[in-house]
């Protein structure tokens, strides 16, 4: 970048540009400065590469999803993340303090960093603007020129600021650099409209990127969720210490704006999933360290990792996992590492100070997981995302550097710390009897026969088919819309449990009573999988779960209790997609002998409308699934042509993490608030 002239914006203002030049052909060749040559070359590439670029951006209109999954509203947040990575990798390389993401009053996206900007001159490899290469060449990034600082965007991200233009009705650049503000703007999916130009002069340095989705790819929905963008954005500022992160929502009715930074970082972060929690100590343990590696192409980097974690005294594990700000829901080899030195390290310990006697069993890796929170945050330069949906990180070396950062510094920490150190190794040594208690218990169940886990409970009414992914379970709450759903229900592909009362909350119960409790093991049983630690998703007898509650606060209730015990105990369900939420009728309007049900108050109103209804015409509002008789049951809420359902979806766990702590703990507030909202980490329509 250094060589290259400055103050040109473009190959084709190159051209006219030396005049000098022209006049002295022959030593123009003689002479030409590596400038010169690079400029050269630019021009010549130009054309070449103006065709390569529009082939590019047309492949990923063609195929949306290859790049960003799904043109569904996960989709349309991913343009965002796509271009907040940029400003990141610009903060990670420290030239940049603050990013802003505005969604503007008429739903477009506005990103603003104060990084070094962009660079605007040209690159001789593409003959095209910096700006213009990181905005059309598929994956350019930052990686081209020298000094692109150190990239960590990538795993389900990372597709580039190319993809984003792609697939943008408009997408606008500023940037401000060297004096200058400089814009350019591209549209119908990244076709430029003119050059890079300089517009006038500043003072500061940063990146200005505009863009308006494209509404005929986004057709599902391209309305941008407030929330969805804060909860990455808060996720983001946790994991980059010092980084101010604002969110601003200008639009009409719904302004809002909050501001995310976070000094403590990931210790900070482990603090706020345990907010709702009792701690078993205050200080949040950190580590953190870092190791040079070389890469493929022969040059030096580094992988950098951080490790910050508390116990609290509940008997649950939430281990973390991060790698280039991607949540690692399948963990990989940092998590691996973390574990595997944690363990290692307190047991250590036990022994060296006798709490472990010589010919006590080692403590393992559950018991030593067992109401811990910890974050595992590695940034790699070479990741490699591996598992069902490439949230597994693969590098081996990770593992070997993890544990020995946890290990020494952890070790050292115990030492350093004696009264926590005790507290901790205490709360292992019972939750390793706890765990022989609860083996015992769940042996005495299983002999007596009253749970036992291979015959199918009684009231399962099951369907015919034995094949699994056509086969749905309903979990009914009550018995009355249990008898309802049995009669009307597909018998070849559909299953009954009804469920009595509330079940177990899990989150709070010891695992010996929730071996014991009726309800938790008559799903266990039916559904085939076991539990975890030895939950089999491959086992499993249907490849639908269907929670269907009442549509009021108990039913929200259930229906969580229900969510935490998939959550906790067969996760991989979740992960996998196979559980669902019924979406029963809200109301029904009878007319003229036919009946009209709404799912929705919107609904109700179109309805009303539609039939030309006077005002005051009765209509039910249904308060339970038991008023609807068995053929109404089947057909508005479990008939595969006609039902909607909620799939539910962990896109990100921590979120589900804190919203099931604040539900199941024993702050009454957040409890009441989610029964409202609980719709938002439960994503995607099926029917
Ligand atoms: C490559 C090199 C330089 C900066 C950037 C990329 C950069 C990219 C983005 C994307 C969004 N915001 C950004 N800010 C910076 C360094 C240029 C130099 O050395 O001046």
């Amino acid at each position: 970048m250094e060589e290259e002239n400055k103050t040109v914006v473009n190959a084709e203002e190159q051209q006219n540009a030396p005049a000098e030049a022209k006049e002295e052909p022959e030593i123009k060749i003689s002479e030409m400065n590596e400038e010169e040559v690079a400029l050269e070359k630019a021009d010549a590439n130009y054309t070449a590469t103006n065709i390569q670029v529009l082939e590019g951006l047309e492949a990923v209109r063609k195929r949306p999803g290859m790049y960003i999954g799904t043109t569904a509203s996960p989709g349309l947040h991913h343009l965002v993340w796509e271009i907040v990575d940029n400003a990141i990798d610009e903060a990670l390389a420290g030239y940049c303090t603050e990013v802003s993401v505005f969604i503007n009053e008429d739903g477009t996206i506005t990103v603003v960093d104060n990084g070094r900007g962009i660079p605007v001159d040209v690159v001789a490899k593409s003959g095209l603007s910096g700006v213009e290469t990181v905005f059309t060449v598929l994956h350019a990034g930052g990686k081209f020129g020298e000094g692109g600082g150190y990239k960590v965007s990538g795993g389900l991200h990372g597709v580039g600021a190319s993809v984003v233009n792609a697939l943008s009705e408009y997408l606008d650049v500023w940037v401000h650099k060297d004096g200058g503000v400089y814009y350019i703007r591209f549209e119908n999916g990244g076709h430029p409209v003119g050059h890079l130009e300089r517009i006038g002069d500043c003072q500061d340095t940063g990146t200005t990127v505009k863009f308006k989705p494209d509404a005929t790819i986004f057709v599902e929905t391209t309305t941008y969720e407030y929330a969805v963008i804060r909860d990455r954005m808060k996720q983001i500022a946790y994991l980059n210490r010092g980084i101010r992160i604002n969110v601003e929502d200008k639009r009409e009715g719904q302004q809002k704006r909050e501001s995310f930074c976070y000094e403590g970082g990931i210790k900070q972060y482990v603090q706020f999933i345990n907010t709702n929690k009792e701690k078993l100590f205050d200080e949040v343990i950190y580590c953190e360290g870092s190791e040079p590696i070389e890469l493929a192409s022969g040059t030096l980097s580094h992988v950098y990792a951080e490790i910050a974690l508390q116990y609290n005294n509940e008997y649950s594990p939430n281990v973390f996992s991060f790698c280039n700000n991607v949540n690692t829901h399948e963990g990989g080899t940092h998590e691996e590492g973390f574990k595997m030195a944690i363990t290692r390290v307190l047991n250590n310990y036990a022994r060296s100070i006798k709490m472990l006697k010589e010919n006590d069993d080692n403590l393992s890796q559950s018991d030593v997981l067992e109401g811990l929170t910890a974050i595992i945050s590695v940034k790699h330069p070479n990741p490699q995302f591996e598992g069902q949906t490439k949230t597994k990180l693969g590098n081996f070396e990770v593992r070997k550097i993890v544990s020995q950062i946890v290990g020494t510094q952890l070790d050292r920490f115990l030492m350093e710390n004696p009264r926590i150190a005790k507290m901790i190794v205490e709360k292992i040594i019972m939750a390793a009897n706890a765990r022989l208690a609860a083996r015992k218990a769940r042996e005495e169940v299983r002999r007596k026969g009253s749970l036992e886990f291979t015959t199918l409970p009684g009231k399962l009414a099951d369907c015919s088919s034995k094949d699994p992914t056509k086969c749905e379970l309903f979990i009914v709450e009550g018995n009355s819309a249990g008898g309802s759903a049995k009669d009307g229900r597909k018998r070849e592909t559909q299953a009954i449990l009804p469920l009595r009362g509330k079940i177990l909350n899990v989150e709070k119960a010891q695992a010996k009573r929730i071996f014991a409790n009726a309800e938790i093991g008559n799903m266990i049983t039916a559904i085939g999988g076991g539990m975890d630690p030895e939950f089999d998703v491959t086992k499993i007898r249907y490849h639908k779960i269907v929670i269907m509650t009442d549509a009021d606060v108990d039913g929200s209730h259930i229906r969580i209790l229900l969510l935490t015990f998939f959550y906790r105990f067969m996760r991989p369900l979740i992960e996998q997609g196979y559980v669902y939420i019924a979406q029963p009728p809200l109301y029904k309007v009878d007319f003229h002998g036919k009946q009209y049900y709404a799912y929705t108050d919107d609904q109700l109103e179109e309805v009303k409308s539609k039939l030309k209804l006077k005002p005051g015409y009765p209509f039910q509002r249904y308060k339970g699934l038991g008023e609807m008789d068995a053929t109404q049951l089947f057909e508005t809420t479990m008939d595969p042509d006609h039902r909607k359902m909620l799939r539910v979806s962990l896109d990100d766990a921590i979120q589900a993490e804190q919203v099931f702590t604040d539900l199941m703990g024993d702050n009454v507030d957040p409890r009441k608030e989610f029964i409202h909202t609980n719709a938002k980490f439960v994503k995607n329509l099926d029917i």
